[in-house]
């Protein structure tokens, strides 16, 4: 603390008597009494993406006694095991993952583990050797994502013949696997519904249209888009409209995370169904945070509670009262 007021002093003169303030930061210690935060953020594929990383600075801010040390990945698994070695070598007091894929943290971990720093897993979860290797994790229930999907679509079509195409997130991510085995396990119980398609968009959106469009131009038929997220719906939504197709009447869309955008079109009537996945985990890993702090012990697991949207159940308050 003195030796903070010292800088502070010292700075306030150097203004006063040169008229100019010093370039950098007064002094590394400015953060003696802050929380240091290293985030290493999958990347900012996906509106869901943006949002997450939002509420993580909203919540860990400065204001709120936190330095956070943000990193985006940009998809890249090994992109973020370098930023995790980073964070370990600054000496972060916690580090938060948000995992790209599940397998291969397990050293890194260890490596984290060693050095005393508690790490918390966000959205995504991993496949750890022992669950020691991570203090807690906080995410969606993405088996139960894809299950509401399906009972959706068992609802509206039963057992009528459909022709499915699949669009899929980044592929060994938790967000992948559960929505894909939600929708796998249908396939199988459903005979007569045919899997025409299946690949990975990424994701993105740009990849979504492209995927869409490259089947419109093989002329490949289908009745049903199982998108495992909004953006990908977006980009076939774009690659159907160019091809002069109804999206909603002509080719039934079914996508996951219902951001704000994404319920517009349930609305519309373009997306016919929408699965939530909340991002706003910058609330949580705060208070998660604050409980490591007093000493506490938070749950190991937690998953958030989701709803579901069609144009049956979404209402203009439900929308305006969404923080993403
Ligand atoms: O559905 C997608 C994002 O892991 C839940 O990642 C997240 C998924 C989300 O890129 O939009």
């Amino acid at each position: 603390m003195t030796r903070k007021y010292l800088a502070l002093v010292c700075a306030l003169l150097l203004v006063l008597l040169c008229g100019c303030a010093p370039a950098a930061p007064v002094a590394d210690d400015t953060y003696d009494d802050m929380i240091v935060v290293g985030f290493s953020q999958v990347g900012a594929e996906s509106d869901w993406r943006n949002a997450n990383t939002r509420s993580m600075q909203q919540a860990l801010s400065e204001q709120n006694g936190y330095r956070l040390i943000l990193d985006d990945a940009q998809q890249k698994q090994e992109k973020q095991i370098t930023a995790i070695r980073n964070f370990i070598h600054q000496g972060v007091d916690y580090i938060v993952l948000a995992p790209t894929t599940e397998k291969g943290w397990d050293t890194v971990l260890a490596e984290a583990k060693s050095a005393g720093i508690p790490v918390i897993i966000v959205d995504r979860m991993i496949e750890a050797e022992d669950d020691s290797m991570f203090t807690c994790w906080i995410g969606s229930d993405f088996r139960k994502e894809g299950d509401e999907a399906v009972a959706w679509l068992e609802k509206r079509f039963g057992d009528e013949a459909l022709r499915i195409v699949h669009l899929q997130g980044n592929i060994g991510s938790s967000a992948q696997i559960g929505r894909t085995e939600g929708l796998d396990h249908a396939l199988a119980e459903h005979p007569q519904w045919e899997l025409v398609y299946r690949d990975t968009g990424d994701f993105t959106q740009a990849k979504g249209q492209e995927l869409v469009e490259a089947l419109l131009a093989r002329n490949v038929q289908f009745d049903v888009i199982y998108s495992e997220n909004d953006n990908m719906a977006y980009g076939a939504i774009d690659a159907l409209k160019k091809a002069g197709l109804q999206p909603g009447k002509d080719v039934t869309i079914i996508s996951f995370d219902a951001s704000h955008r994404a319920l517009e079109l349930v609305m519309a009537g373009e997306i016919s169904f929408d699965v939530e996945c909340n991002p706003l985990h910058g609330p949580r890993v705060q208070a998660i945070i604050e409980k490591l702090e007093a000493g506490g012990k938070p749950p190991k697991l937690t998953y958030v509670e989701e709803s579901t949207f069609d144009a049956a159940t979404i209402t203009r308050e439900i929308m305006d009262g969404r923080g993403y």
